[in-house]
């Protein structure tokens, strides 16, 4: 049975209950799945917003910004860091104290560092999960920022309905960042750091990339294609507007807020966005049953118990990482036709 005091204190958005449902949520402490399930048909209010690049990009300064500018506009905000490197700390920042002070002291902000290590469902899963708390406690807008490096970064930048990828005109790394397969997952590309040389120019090379400056807008098609009057006419690429930022100074916020605004809008009236969240949701509950197994199969079975009587001889060279698991599911199999 889900703890109904905290439903209700959650519902209420008291800090301190978020704060204690989203540490159960991080730890898997017991209960933490009936909690999440009775809070799910509350969830799907929120808009939530990846906001990943590079270290050093401005991330962090931007989510800044835009919750300020949301909460002008009444809105209340919940910020996830996924990046480790971000200053939030429970509310707090560490490294620049000022900066966030003026938000800490509001109710209607959440801020939150996520754990990144030690979830048995991934970070992913786990951070899908924090925002469904922050959701059900009726935030209007979550933000989520991750660092966008790796692979698995990537997996957390797509937990968002919409994704913003900041980049800086010294990130020497520009283009690759653009070909490793982070340009996919934009709908929004910003050039922060504007006051810095090189800006215009990463602009311009993002816009190349994407297929927006003049010449490449069908880059993606094959050149004898695109016929005037043939049924296969070419569908443009995605247009991904890039804007530039001065974060600091908050300078082009306002413009960067309207573009989520109605990046967001168009994705829902597209039915993009019906279709990203059912996607999720199928990804989640998958995510849901595999890591349900993983606890069943090292919690409930002997499976540990059989891993532990082979590690001697998995050390000395006498059988394989495959023999032992091959063994183990076969015990596995034994026990449920018994
Ligand atoms: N010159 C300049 N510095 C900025 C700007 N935005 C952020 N910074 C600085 O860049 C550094 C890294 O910012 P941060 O937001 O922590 O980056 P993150 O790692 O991407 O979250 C900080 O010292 C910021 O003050 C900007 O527009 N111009
Ligand atoms: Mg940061």
């Amino acid at each position: 049975m889900p703890n109904t005091r905290l439903l209700a204190q959650l519902e209420a958005r008291h800090p301190a209950a978020i704060a204690r449902a989203i540490s159960m949520v991080e730890n898997g402490r017991p209960g933490f799945e009936a909690l999440l399930s009775a809070i799910f048909p509350a969830v799907g209010r929120a808009g939530r917003i990846g906001i990943t690049g590079p270290p050093g990009a401005g991330k962090s300064t931007l989510t800044e910004q835009l919750a300020k500018a949301w909460r002008a506009a009444g809105q209340t905000v919940a910020v996830v860091a996924v990046d480790p490197t971000s200053p939030y700390t429970g509310g707090a920042l560490l490294g620049d104290r000022i900066r966030m002070e003026s938000l800490a002291l509001d109710s209607g902000v959440f801020i939150r560092s996520m754990a990144t290590r030690g979830s048995l469902g991934g970070l992913a899963t786990t951070t899908r999960e924090v925002c469904d708390v922050l959701d059900a406690a009726g935030f209007d807008r979550i933000i989520i920022e991750t660092v966008g490096v790796g692979q698995s970064e990537l997996d957390v930048a797509r937990i968002a309905d919409l994704t913003v990828l900041v980049m800086v005109p010294e990130s020497g790394d520009g283009i690759q960042t653009l070909k490793s397969g982070v340009m996919e997952i934009a709908d929004l590309f910003v050039v922060n750091k504007a006051d810095r040389p090189g800006a215009d120019r990463m602009r311009h090379e993002i816009e190349v990339a994407l297929g927006i400056r003049a010449g490449n807008a069908f880059r993606n098609v094959p050149a004898h294609h695109g016929i005037k009057g043939s049924a296969k006419a070419p569908i443009p690429v995605k247009t991904a507007p890039v804007l530039a930022t001065i974060a600091a100074k908050g300078e082009g916020v306002a413009e960067l807020l309207q573009a989520i605004e109605s990046q967001h809008a168009a994705i829902q009236a597209s039915g993009e966005l019906a279709a990203r969240r059912r996607r999720r949701l199928a990804e989640r509950t998958r995510e849901v049953v595999d890591r349900a197994a993983r606890r069943w199969v090292w919690r409930e079975t002997r499976a540990d118990a059989l891993f532990e009587e082979r590690l001697d001889q998995l050390a000395g060279g006498l059988t394989t990482p495959y023999i032992v698991a091959q063994e183990i599911l076969e015990d596995l199999k034994e026990g449920s036709r018994t």
